[in-house]
């Protein structure tokens, strides 16, 4: 989509701190961050959210093993970690674009807010 931001971040056409990149996948430092860790797993073909996602489709399953491999990276894996979906407003997500944050460094609370 022409005017979405992840799809322009994932084009580069916007800048931004990228941790990760495969032919799928791009993960970035989240603009505000959390947590000491926290990045986002984003697909580069662009689904509103994870609702739009065809069943099967392994999309969601390279996130897993992105967020996977990234927690390792980063020393989060001992101490903990959260991947998060936000859905939809009211479920949190702001950007229209499918993605994952991955946070950790710190105690995570639960439930979040
Ligand atoms: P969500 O609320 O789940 O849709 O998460 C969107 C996240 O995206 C939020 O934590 C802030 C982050 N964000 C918004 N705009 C930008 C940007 O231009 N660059 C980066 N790196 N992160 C952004």
């Amino acid at each position: 989509m022409s005017d979405c931001l992840f799809c322009k971040i994932a084009k580069k056409e916007i800048p931004s701190e990228i941790v990760y990149e495969d032919d799928q996948v791009i993960a970035i430092k989240d603009l505000e961050p959390q947590a000491p860790i926290h990045f986002l797993i984003i697909p580069k073909v662009h689904y509103n959210s994870v609702l739009t996602v065809p069943a099967g489709n392994e999309i969601i399953t390279q996130i897993h093993t992105v967020a996977n491999r990234l927690a390792l990276k980063h020393g989060i894996v001992d101490t903990g970690f959260r991947l998060v979906n936000n859905c939809g407003e009211n479920g949190g997500q702001s950007v229209l674009h499918l993605h994952y944050h991955i946070l950790g460094g710190r105690n995570l609370g639960w439930p979040p807010g």
